[in-house]
């Protein structure tokens, strides 16, 4: 029987690019994310492309309500999950904590932290009673560093850091394996959800260096995903060979 993955935050960048690794590898997959409508197409297309089957389930993953309920409702088959990936993640705004915008910090702090722990809470039951699985955390070099006026982004992925510990330690006992992937620069949507669709803002963050692709990160999820049975990745920091920490770019 093959194998299932549930991604969150699957409609772009690092969790579409899993999408793909895992239905290239034979996974069925759970496929998460507000845009419905991108969603179902990119179900079709792995579909087409791999003969995997796909589930797509549309919601805001910062409403208790909703994860509950979406996740409540896949039919049992689908609750024997393989692989987690709690990728679901933003940043919004770049400012000093003076002139932080207390509704982007309520966003960043519902999503990253509450919403992937209403999602882990639910997924990690099901593995217990399974008896097996593995949740892979994308926390960041901001979880582990801090750069001028990342706060509140900062914040929310040094938080990612500590459940991540927090989690290897409480599902040790059910053989549950927990990893968290922290990347530097990755070119996807990111800067612009940051910077509120401002695309040429965005387009400056990554020019004059070579940044990740999500496709880098998504092959390394899969490296972590796939060793065998008794080795387990905890924590694993991945950067362009361009950047050395969170604020140090080498650019031409
Ligand atoms: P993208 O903006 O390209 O993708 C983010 C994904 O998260 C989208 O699929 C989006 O789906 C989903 N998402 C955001 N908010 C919600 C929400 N409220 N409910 C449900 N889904 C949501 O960014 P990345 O691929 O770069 O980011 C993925 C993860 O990687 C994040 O956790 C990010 O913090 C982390 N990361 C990114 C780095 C980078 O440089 N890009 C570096 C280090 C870590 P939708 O909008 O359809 O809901
Ligand atoms: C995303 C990378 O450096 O913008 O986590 O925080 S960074």
């Amino acid at each position: 029987m093959a194998k299932i993955a549930l991604i969150t935050g699957a409609t772009a960048g690092i969790g579409e690019a899993c999408a793909h690794t895992f239905a290239r590898e034979g996974y069925n997959l759970i496929l998460t994310g507000r845009r419905m409508e991108r969603l179902e197409a990119l179900a079709q297309t792995l579909n087409e492309k791999y003969n995997v089957e796909i589930a797509v389930s549309s919601f805001d993953i910062r409403s208790r309500q909703q994860v509950v309920k979406s996740l409540d409702e896949l039919p049992d088959n689908w609750k024997k999950i393989d692989v987690l990936v709690n990728n679901a993640g933003l940043s919004q705004g770049l400012d000093p904590v003076d002139k932080g915008n207390f509704d982007d910090w309520d966003t960043m702090i519902d999503t990253n932290i509450k919403g992937l722990l209403y999602v882990s809470k639910i997924v990690s039951g099901w593995m217990i009673t399974h008896g097996s699985g593995h949740i892979i955390n994308l926390g960041s070099i901001a979880g582990k560093d801090v750069y001028t006026n990342g706060n509140v982004y900062c914040a929310t992925k040094h938080a990612v850091d500590a459940l991540n510990k927090g989690m290897r330690l409480d599902l040790l006992p059910h053989g549950i394996k927990v990893t968290a992937i922290h990347p530097g620069a990755v070119e996807t949507e990111f800067s612009e959800v940051r910077f509120k669709g401002d695309k040429e803002r965005a387009k400056k963050v990554y020019e004059g260096f070579e940044p990740l692709l999500a496709q880098d990160i998504a092959e390394t999820i899969w490296f972590v995903a796939s060793r065998p049975a008794h080795v387990n990745i905890n924590d694993l920091l991945i950067m362009p060979t361009a950047q050395a920490n969170a604020s140090t770019i080498f650019r031409k």
